[in-house]
């Protein structure tokens, strides 16, 4: 065997070997990042990251992200060298069922995963999330408890993609100089060179978003350490390092080209490449003793970093520590809410405004903001006084119309873990944050999704900015819930659940228009769905706005001799884990039932049956008071009356 220069050179060469024989057993995925980055990752991670194997989830540990999640063996393997949970079976396990090392790195913070992407782009933005949550809680509880980076890997495909440009004009304007990408530069995404797709001058349009812009050659590692120090040393802007690499980097065929990017390199070029940089030809998943010394006394670093840490915590101040406390250890979140009067208008959306007050208070870790609609959205802390480059402390993030950007950046405040964020925005605009959400439910991530505007009764707006399939689409997301309140007490409820829910993501969608408080117990939000009104003849089961349809044409119905119960139905997801007794019990059994629900009917049929009748709206909506739009397409009490009238005579 070729006797490497130094500790370095060895560890970037197994790093190589790994990656390749992974792929190459699983028959299936990346080695061309992987061997295109090892420069730059042992670098990072040898020289920098500050982390600690047997902590992995330690809070003040410096963040990595990897955003091109195509080249997690390079993850895969530097986790395990470094001594983290991931063995030398996950890798010879790497895309394999039940195994630790998924194709994409999903996160997991016991072992030293961190958010990972996955949809390209979305790391990128999630690490801009990472880095506002290290400054403000770095602002509100001071240096001695939070002081760490965010690093990133970020590919052309991220750069190319729109949530980058969104997330990286957001960073700039934030000056969040404690956040350092590196870009992994080497012209070729899998359908080829990027000259034919991708010939922007990146350097200038980071630039031109207030980023530190370096440039270096990605397999030269002094430079790398070189630029990176300078990257720290800029504190008023994230950096971006821009690193010219060749993918597949040292096999002899295989290296700059489109092929390494997503396939196997082939047993004779994985032996050539082996040769090629001095590692034993014959040998796969070939990792001597020296190179985990090397990320062993690497990792040293973290580790005293972190039992200094856990001495500061212990003789941490009286205030600092009991913030430190409420935030990391919350406990329930009770929320009083204030005493609405029953029949009072109040449109949903506006108990936010109510409301955030108290949770503020109560929930310390509480943060988060609106896509240049605050004024709609009625999502306010402090508004006068938000999060920015002079005011860390703030809580109101102004995320300006970056809905994408909001979307992926509540995600990375979420996943940083001691802080409690949402994102508010029109129903309508979730469609921009789709990809971000279903990140939020499918990592567990406890982010809060504030949507107002929800239906077609936000009027003259018309069409465009009027939901229909968009309960439907995101029920239909796994682990989302979706709370649709009816009230202004029904919301403070459902805000209750949300902030309770610490394993996944919440959306709470809120009405533009004025809707009567109802005269009812609190509770029954929690159970997903309740009995408002009790009646033996019809179930009008009802969400959000409609709730007050249904309960009206309950009232009809009685001098038609018909006694209809009316059920508030806020959460689906909620309801459907309840027993079955409970279920029973809100819905009956053999009793007609019907629904309203001013969105597309789809779905309506797990609960009416398919004998049921559903009253909806199978397509586009109309410019229109909000009025006008509920008597042409029947949302009235007089039409739901008639409707339930000849579901019945019809039996
Ligand atoms: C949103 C999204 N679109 C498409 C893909 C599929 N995909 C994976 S990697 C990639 C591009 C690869 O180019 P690059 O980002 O430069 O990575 P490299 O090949 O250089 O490692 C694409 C299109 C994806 N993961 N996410
Ligand atoms: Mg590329």
């Amino acid at each position: 065997m070729t006797a490497f220069a130094s500790q370095e050179d060895l560890a970037v060469a197994v790093i190589k070997g790994l990656a390749m024989d992974a792929v190459q057993k699983a028959n299936s995925g990346h080695p061309g990042m992987p061997m295109g980055m090892a420069d730059i990752a042992v670098t990072v991670w040898g020289r920098y990251l500050k982390v600690d194997p047997d902590a992995p989830a330690w809070p003040d540990r410096d963040r990595f992200v990897l955003s091109n999640g195509h080249g997690s063996m390079l993850l895969y393997a530097l986790l395990h060298l470094a001594g983290f949970p991931v063995t030398m079976e996950d890798l010879k396990n790497f895309r394999q069922w039940g195994s630790h090392t998924a194709g994409h790195p999903e996160i997991d913070h016991d072992l030293g995963i961190e958010m990972t992407t996955g949809p390209l782009g979305q790391g990128f933005g999630t690490g801009v999330g990472m880095a506002i949550a290290e400054e403000h809680l770095r602002a509100r509880v001071g240096k001695e408890l939070v002081d760490h980076r965010t690093f990133g890997f970020v590919s052309d495909g991220d750069l190319m993609e729109g949530i980058s440009a969104e997330s990286a004009s957001l960073a700039g304007h934030l000056q969040l100089g404690r956040l350092i990408y590196y870009y992994d530069d080497n012209g070729i995404s899998i359908d080829g060179d990027t000259a034919t797709t991708f010939t922007e001058d990146v350097a200038k349009r980071f630039e031109a978003v207030n980023w530190h812009v370096l440039d270096v050659d990605g397999h030269d590692r002094e430079a790398i350490a070189q630029a990176t120090d300078e990257a720290l040393a800029v504190e008023d802007k994230p950096s971006l390092i821009i690193c010219h690499t060749v993918i597949a980097h040292g096999a002899p065929n295989a290296q700059g080209t489109a092929k390494s990017h997503g396939a196997p390199l082939g047993e004779d070029e994985v032996r050539a490449t082996k040769e090629a940089i001095g590692l034993p030809p014959e040998e796969t998943f070939y990792a001597p003793q020296e190179v985990y010394d090397y990320f062993r006394d690497a990792m040293e670093r973290g580790r005293t970093a972190h039992r200094e840490w856990e001495a500061r915590l212990a003789s941490a101040d009286g205030e600092a520590k009991k913030l430190w406390e409420e935030l990391y250890n919350p406990k329930p979140v009770v929320l009083e809410g204030p005493a609405y009067e029953p029949g009072k208008a109040v449109a949903t959306r506006n108990v936010n405004k109510d409301l955030f007050p108290e949770i503020a208070d109560k929930v310390p870790g509480f943060i988060g903001g609106a896509a240049d609609l605050v004024e709609s959205t009625k999502t306010e802390i402090d508004v006068a006084r938000p999060f920015s480059a002079t005011n860390r402390a703030g809580r109101d993030i102004k995320f300006g119309v970056r809905e994408h950007a909001m979307g992926t950046v509540t995600n990375g405040i979420a996943v940083h873990g001691g802080l409690r964020p949402y994102g508010a925005t029109f129903f309508v605009f979730s469609d921009y944050m789709r990809p971000a959400v279903r990140l939020s439910a499918l990592m567990n991530a406890p982010s809060i999704w504030v949507w107002t505007h929800d239906s077609v009764f936000l009027g003259e707006d018309g069409p465009t900015h009027q939901p229909i399939e968009h309960l439907a689409s995101l029920r239909a997301m796994p682990n989302l819930w979706v709370i649709r309140p009816a009230d202004a007490t029904e919301t403070v409820e459902a805000w209750e659940v949300a902030l309770n829910r610490g394993d996944g993501p919440v959306a709470i969608v809120q009405t533009r228009q004025n809707v009567p408080v109802l005269d009812r117990q609190r509770g029954g939000v929690a159970r997903g769905g309740y009995v408002l009104r009790d009646g033996d003849d019809v179930v009008l089961v009802a969400t959000g706005s409609e709730v007050h349809v249904a309960l009206e044409a309950a009232d009809l119905l009685t001098d038609d001799g018909v006694a209809a119960r009316v059920v508030s139905l806020p959460c689906w997801e909620l309801f459907f884990a309840q027993d079955e007794e409970y279920r029973t019990e809100v819905l009956g059994e053999g009793i007609p039932r019907v629904s309203i629900e001013a969105a597309a009917t789809f779905g309506w049929e797990r609960i009416v049956g398919l004998d049921g009748l559903t009253i909806g709206i199978d397509h586009f909506g109309a410019s229109a008071p909000w009025k006008r739009i509920a008597e042409e397409w029947g949302f009235t009490s007089d039409d739901v009356r008639r409707l339930v009238s000849e579901l019945l005579s019809g039996r």
